[in-house]
């Protein structure tokens, strides 16, 4: 049972008294960070007897349960988050503000953990909270990289990568779990026996041995006392520090090798939708799955009289992309060597045990490894590949004679490769693609042979956002608001956000959600004043582009458009629009050339359009810096347009169309991932969808037909704009933006920016005028806001757990 909450008064006396103790400080003595500790103790100290209570009950209870393994988990900040799922979050704030602290400043002091690239980390995040919420016995694993993804600096125009040491101060939330550590093999050779029975057994000699410490994050349900826990290792050389005082070459030998091992879990790799087979990757994801499997199996073990073979019964993985797909090849590896399965049932345990989530079709994102470097990195587990593929291959030569042409592109190890999307597929029981339009491309075109195959493991799982972070905690006095008119019930049943719109048309409902947004852009332009020193009106529309740069997300369309609007106000100065910031962050991949050549470009633009007094401060461009989980908090609730506008197909889902439309943005998109799904819901006339569709892209993809030179050609705007790129006109030197001419007039666009520009510009045009009928736009915006609810990531958990995974609430 949980008790009874902490008032204002007792949070009030709580820190006062912990500074006393723990820090030997009066309040007046305090700094924010002093502070920003003694809440997160607070918190813990209510968060760790329910804890230890969640897995009482889970023991006892016997309950199957989930784990997501993850090589990524972009939770962001937790203190703030934590105190709202606590129900502390209302205390903390007033008694920090009765300390004369500002509560925003206290929880900023907070280190985002950075452990993730983009969509598919942050996706693992908003699982995790919807896990407990939910009452779901589920449990995230990852990796405690000791650098998280890079932070962007902007020098010139040009993006700084810096090592982003997250943990350079004490993190509040992690507990070390030393006795829960467990040992990895990497390398060595492999020794086959034949037993008395004729069967085969292999015994692996001088490997490379890794210890995998865990490290333990709390995750906090909403206000219902389950926590539930995300563990993440760390990489530690077995030796101990008294081993290393041999002296002269042994002793730098050893440390040496401390480093290297460390290394494993050194830092997050860099990159969102490409692929590089670098041999350092491959041990972490093997030290990922190695770990977090031995770790699933000991748990079993420990709490089940069961046999092994009834794993499923009780257990079932769900792997994040293929990064951690090695887990079925060691899953078979432990069943067959360790606990002497046979092949036919330690496969028929795997296969019940794993469940696989696709969460790109872009063909430099899928992941091969080299065959040599898996044999030699990881050689046990590069022959039960090898099994597997040999078996898969005889199966469809056997019994598919229709898809003996085929083999090539379906097999597991092809042309020296070893194919990861292929092994996950043909080892689980389930293959999900992460909206609707995602599935069917996987079943229609990227897998469709597969499909056949197997049509019973493909399913969709549309994702979704915590609504708790995304709405209640980031937006709160537009919760605060729908809470006056619908009641509190949303909270829990955020599909009930639906009967918002009995009052969309509500003037005085829709004048208050009006308040509401100018007062989230005002906040937002003075952080824009405060970082860039750029004064922005509030005033003006809020169009907000804030993903990953990456040619398929379109950034440069969007930037096109401004380039154009600009010329247009030179010739006429005087031309009635309304005015507009265009707000940008992202951050590139660091050898990902074309995109930082279009930041810099960005800047560029702004640098110019930003100070041009004869446009009379119409337009403004933005770019934050360093874009990541927190500022994304900051951004969200004050965008008025979210712009979701990647070449068609492209987009697997999208989650930052959902985290906007959930805060009242109007999106401009086109038809791809979950803005199909968006617009089935609001209707074309709540959402500006214009450009090619995802068949006509395909389709061009397929039999040509396309031709951006033509466009050039015959549009003086596009002209124009690609001439004044090619010309210098925009850059200190002028070579500096060819790449991008190059890139669309010599390599054919390939994301068709010419082709759905002047769609695009005409959209705009029509977004420009419903901004300016008031009533009508915040009609439209409230509509989108009563149909987020489909949107939370409680509605994909239960899905998940229903249709996949087989679990109740415990
Ligand atoms: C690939 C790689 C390649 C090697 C280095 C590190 C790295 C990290 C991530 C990736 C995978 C990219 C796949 C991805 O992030 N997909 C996004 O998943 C979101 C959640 O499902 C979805 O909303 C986005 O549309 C999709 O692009």
């Amino acid at each position: 049972m949980s008790l009874p909450k902490l008032t204002v008064n007792e949070f009030k006396e709580r820190i006062i008294d912990k500074l006393k103790s723990d820090y030997v400080k009066d309040i007046h003595e305090a700094c924010e960070n002093d502070i920003y500790y003694i809440i997160s103790s607070i918190v813990n100290e209510e968060i760790l007897p329910q804890w230890h209570a969640t897995q009482q009950k889970y023991k006892e209870k016997n309950c199957k349960q989930v784990y997501y393994l993850s090589m990524e988990f972009l939770v962001g900040s937790l203190l703030e988050s934590n105190l709202l799922n606590c129900g502390l979050l209302e205390q903390s704030n007033q008694a920090l503000e009765m300390l004369g602290f500002k509560p925003e400043k206290i929880y900023a002091q907070e280190h985002d953990a950075g452990l993730g690239n983009g969509g598919l980390g942050r996706l693992a995040a908003c699982f995790l909270d919807s896990l407990s919420s939910l009452y779901y016995a589920g449990h995230g694993y990852g990796i405690r990289y000791r650098y998280g993804l890079f932070e962007q600096r902007i020098i010139h125009g040009n993006q700084l990568e810096l090592p982003d040491y997250w943990l350079k101060n004490r993190y509040p939330w992690e507990s070390r779990k030393e006795d829960e550590a467990v040992c990895i093999h990497f390398h060595g050779d492999v020794h086959m026996f034949k037993k008395n029975d004729g069967s085969l057994e292999f015994k692996y000699k001088n490997t490379d041995k890794v210890m995998a410490v865990p490290y333990d994050i709390p995750v906090v349900g909403y206000q219902n006392d389950v926590i539930n826990t995300l563990r993440l290792w760390s990489a530690e050389s077995v030796y101990q520090e008294e081993d290393l005082t041999g002296d002269g070459s042994q002793y730098y030998h050893d440390l040496d090798h401390q480093h290297s091992i460390e290394q494993i879990t050194g830092f997050l790799y860099p990159d969102d939708s490409s692929h590089e087979g670098k041999e350092l990757r491959l041990k972490q994801q093997y030290f990922l799955v190695s770990s977090s499997i031995q770790n699933i199996i000991k748990n079993f073990k420990r709490n089940q009289k069961l046999s092994l073979s009834h794993l499923s019964e009780k257990v079932v993985i769900q792997i994040n992309d293929t990064h951690p797909s090695l887990a079925i090849p060691e899953l078979m590896r432990i069943l067959l060597d360790e606990e002497h399965f046979s092949w036919e049932s330690a496969w028929e345990v795997t296969t019940k045990v794993i469940a696989y989530t696709n969460h790109t079709t872009l063909s430099e994102a899928l992941e091969t490894w080299p065959k040599g470097m898996m044999q030699h990195l990881l050689p046990r587990i590069y022959m039960i590949i090898d099994e597997i593929n040999e078996r898969f291959c005889k199966g469809i030569w056997f019994d598919h004679e229709e898809l003996r042409e085929q083999i090539p592109e379906l097999a597991i190890i092809a042309h020296e490769q070893i194919h990861m999307a292929r092994l996950s597929i043909v080892g689980s029981f389930s293959v999900n693609g992460v909206a609707r339009i995602h599935t069917e491309i996987l079943k229609k075109k990227e897998m469709k042979h597969f499909y056949t195959l197997f049509p019973d493991r493909f399913n969709n799982k549309t994702n979704g956002i915590t609504h708790r972070r995304w709405l209640l905690q980031v937006n709160p006095k537009l919760s605060n608001l729908i809470t006056d008119v619908i009641g509190p019930k949303w909270v829990q049943r955020p599909k009930q956000l639906i009967s918002l719109l009995k009052y969309s048309k509500d003037t005085s409902f829709l004048e208050k959600v009006d308040q509401v947004k100018r007062e989230n852009k005002i906040r937002l332009a003075n952080i824009i004043h405060e970082r860039t020193g750029i004064l922005v009106d509030d005033q003006s529309i809020f169009d907000v582009q804030i993903k990953r740069l990456h040619e398929y997300k379109r950034q440069l369309l969007n930037i096109f458009h401004i380039i154009y609007l600009y010329n247009e106000l030179k010739e006429h100065p005087n031309l009635d629009i309304t005015p507009r910031t265009f707000i940008f962050a992202a951050k590139a991949a660091p050898s990902y050339h074309l995109a930082k050549e279009v930041i810099k470009l960005i800047h560029t633009v702004a640098s110019i359009v930003n100070y041009d007094s004869d446009i009379q401060g119409k337009l403004k461009v933005i770019f934050l810096e360093n874009y990541n989980v927190s500022l994304a908090e900051k951004i969200i609730p004050a965008a008025d347009i979210s712009e979701q506008i990647s070449t068609a197909s492209k987009e697997a889902s999208g989650t930052g169309n959902m985290k906007m439309m959930m805060n009242g943005a109007i999106t401009v998109g086109t038809l791809d991932g979950a803005n199909i799904e968006i617009n089935d819901l609001v209707g074309d006339q709540n959402m500006f969808i214009f450009g090619l569709t995802a068949d006509e892209v395909l389709d061009y993809y397929h039999h040509g037909g396309y031709n951006a030179t033509d466009i050039y050609n015959t549009d003086d705007r596009v002209k124009r704009i690609l001439d004044q790129l090619n010309q210098g006109e925009f850059g200190s030197h002028e070579i500096e933006f060819k790449d991008i001419y190059y890139n669309i007039l010599y390599h054919n666009d390939p994301y068709f920016v010419l082709k759905d520009f002047e769609p695009y510009l005409e959209t705009h045009e029509l977004v420009e005028r419903a901004y300016r009928d008031r009533l009508t736009w915040l009609n439209m915006s409230v509509t989108n806001i009563a149909y987020s609810g489909k949107f939370s990531s409680d509605r994909t958990i239960q899905e998940y757990a229903t249709d996949i995974w087989k679990i109740k609430p415990v």
